[in-house]
């Protein structure tokens, strides 16, 4: 059973001016279809045909390069879509704000966190914010595709929101300018799921 490249909840103009509609083709059209089409080459005819992208990250063997670059490409940039919306932005409430609060003791703190994590990631990668069992949030971030769900990388914990800080995702509207680009993500945040995921995660 393959992997299909999930469809977008939005129409590619949708995060204007934030996130360009030419980028929004191309990362999913082109990129994320990719690691799908190469994800799915990867696990054909073995035992994992079949199983969870979930899974088959928690199990990976690190040293299958390309399982680990197509199922985290796969894993990272389905959840990347989710977490933005048109109607996003603005801040977190409930249960998931309090747990910010209370690693980070504000929603500013936690923004600053989160893009010094995203800024500082040397070359391509993703920030995090993940949720450990009980509850407690970290920032963190990891190189190339790779995510806390595969073992013995980073903060471990389940992801809530990702944000990707290859240059395919910002350098046609931003060029160099990543924090440019960090600081317009926040415009585009969809709590709500973000919130959702985390109530799942905790
Ligand atoms: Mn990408």
């Amino acid at each position: 059973m393959a992997f299909e490249l999930p469809s977008l909840d939005y129409a590619h103009n949708a995060l204007e001016p934030h996130i360009d509609t030419r980028t929004m083709e191309i990362h999913h059209g082109k990129h994320h279809a990719g690691y799908t089409s190469k994800l799915n080459d990867a696990i054909a005819g073995t035992d994992l045909d079949g199983k969870s992208i979930e899974d088959i990250l928690a199990g990976l063997d690190m040293n299958n390069g390309a399982l680990r670059n197509n199922g985290g490409g796969f894993y990272n940039h389905s959840l990347f879509w989710k977490v933005m919306s048109p109607n996003g932005g603005g801040t977190p409430t409930g249960d998931l704000a309090a747990a910010i609060d209370a690693a980070y003791g504000s929603f500013d703190a936690f923004k600053t966190a989160f893009a010094n994590a995203a800024a500082t990631r040397f070359g391509s990668g993703w920030a995090w914010l993940c949720v450990h069992p009980g509850g407690k949030v970290e920032v963190c971030s990891t190189p190339n595709q790779d995510n806390p769900v595969m073992p013995g990388v980073s903060c471990g914990g389940t992801p809530v929101l990702g944000l990707d800080v290859w240059e395919h995702a910002y350098y046609l509207n931003y060029q160099n300018r990543r924090p440019d680009y960090i600081n317009a993500f926040f415009n585009v945040i969809n709590w709500t799921e973000v919130s959702a995921r985390y109530a799942a995660g905790k």
